[in-house]
């Protein structure tokens, strides 16, 4: 095996990219169209009809998708097939309509994992590799992407999901781990926990990372590749278009090449929804153009970031994305988590005695993040035993980590001691320095 995975398709010319991108683009509007009364309603309202779409230029016709169509049409609105041809969902953290859950195919898990095995290859994997998969395993897309994508490549797979860092570190030493897959934080903290255990990378086989799911700098990437000994890829994706492995880096480490076999890629004005030329700082917006259960056409991710389709080094004729630089919604992304504000305000809301004043207070200290909320209590819970106060923070504590699967640390404050504004008010405080 060589350095790409798909050779044909990796270092395919424009001319011919752009061909393979309209046939599958054009079918794929008319299997919305007939399967999903939804996007019907959608295109009808805009006015077009899949005759309207014979190719990538056309695109610009179709109505975007945010994630406020997905809560409406939750759970089975855009599903395009069957759900006896479904054979697995994935999901998001949250609460019902803020969650999203994706529907796969057989089909469509098999072009979900390849996509991961390009990733894989692009960072040095063969059969020849043992890969160890420590990002969450379950609903989120991570340990399962990962996982089936290093089968396809052939790696011995060790599925650890997250936790337990002593025992992954004792894996990796007795297993001879070469390819650690997992969020950027938790690398560092393995590597961090590697030294503190008294090793170093010379005890280790590690020699590549593949690191995503949230933001991280190249500072973090120089910190994790010197704890670990390591070259650190970055790879970029989310549940709405499958999962991990949209997009993935390569050894030039400057961007992600975007698998444009399945996926279309824009860059928007977040404000107007106007397509921005190459090279434009804008919202990245995708057309998946191969997924049959749950294809999104037109979705716009948040992600705000930089197409170039500058000659890269690697052959890759794929377009490349930048590193995420921030997002146009509220989300945060915590211990890889994403969190909306009003999540964390519908558990407030429900909890008699705490008042819907709160701030979330993020930080990162030693490549970890901290996670605090601070709720104002009512006045008349002041004069209330501390008992009664622990009692309080233990029901909102649990009640977060039940709807978003992390834990925070809740500090509960007198009565209008969160600072008000005049305007928006500020829920979130975020201290880490992510780009
Ligand atoms: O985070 C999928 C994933 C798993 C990607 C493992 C990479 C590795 P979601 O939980 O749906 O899916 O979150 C998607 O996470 O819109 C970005 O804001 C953010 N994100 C994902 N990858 C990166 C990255 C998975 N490499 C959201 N850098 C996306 C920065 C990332 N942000």
């Amino acid at each position: 095996m060589g350095k790409y995975w798909n050779e044909e398709i990796e270092c395919m010319s424009r001319e011919d990219m752009k061909k393979l991108q309209s046939e599958r683009l054009a079918a794929q509007v008319r299997h919305v169209w007939d399967n999903v009364p939804y996007y019907r309603k959608l295109m009808e309202e805009k006015g077009v009809t899949p005759d309207d779409v014979n190719g990538i230029e056309d695109l610009y016709k179709l109505p975007f998708l945010t994630k406020a169509d997905l809560r409406d049409a939750y759970p089975y609105g855009l599903l395009a097939k069957p759900l006896a041809d479904c054979v697995r969902i994935q999901s998001t953290s949250g609460t019902t309509g803020k969650r999203v859950v994706a529907f796969y195919t057989q089909h469509d898990i098999d072009l979900w994992e390849d996509c991961c095995a390009r990733a894989i290859t692009a960072a040095g994997g063969t059969k020849e590799d043992v890969c160890q998969v420590c990002y969450g395993y379950g609903l989120f897309t991570g340990g399962p992407g990962l996982n089936g994508g290093s089968h396809k490549v052939g790696c011995l797979t060790l599925p650890m999901s997250s936790g337990n860092t002593e025992r992954q570190i004792q894996f990796m030493r007795d297993l001879g781990s070469t390819i650690l897959c997992c969020t950027p934080s938790y690398a560092a903290y393995i590597g961090e926990t590697l030294h503190e255990m008294g090793y170093g990378p010379e005890d280790i086989k590690l020699k590549a990372g593949i690191f995503g799911a949230e933001p991280w700098t190249e500072e973090m990437r120089h910190e994790i590749e010197r704890l670990l000994g390591i070259k650190a890829y970055d790879i970029y994706g989310l549940t709405e278009t499958s999962g991990p492995g949209v997009s993935f880096e390569c050894e030039e480490q400057t961007g992600m090449h975007i698998n444009e076999d399945h996926f279309i890629a824009e860059i928007i004005d977040p404000d107007t929804g106007e397509v921005l030329p190459e090279g434009s700082k804008g919202e990245l917006v995708f057309t998946s153009i191969t997924k049959e259960a749950f294809p999104l056409l037109r979705y716009r991710t948040r992600d705000i970031c930089v197409l170039s389709r500058k000659k890269c080094s690697c052959g890759r004729t794929l377009v490349k994305m930048t590193k995420p630089m921030g997002r146009s919604d509220d989300m945060l992304i915590i211990k890889g988590v994403n969190v909306f504000p009003s999540q964390i305000e519908s558990v407030l809301l429900k909890v008699s005695n705490a008042t819907p004043n709160y701030q979330i207070i993020v930080d990162r200290v030693n490549n970890t993040d901290t996670f605090e909320i601070r709720v104002e209590l009512s006045d008349d819970m002041l004069s209330d035993t501390i008992k009664s106060i622990e009692e309080l923070e233990r029901k909102i504590s649990g009640d977060i980590h039940s709807i978003l699967g992390i834990k925070a640390k809740i500090r509960l404050v007198e009565p209008k001691s969160i600072p008000r504004s005049e305007g928006k008010a500020v829920r979130v405080i975020d201290r880490r320095k992510l780009v």
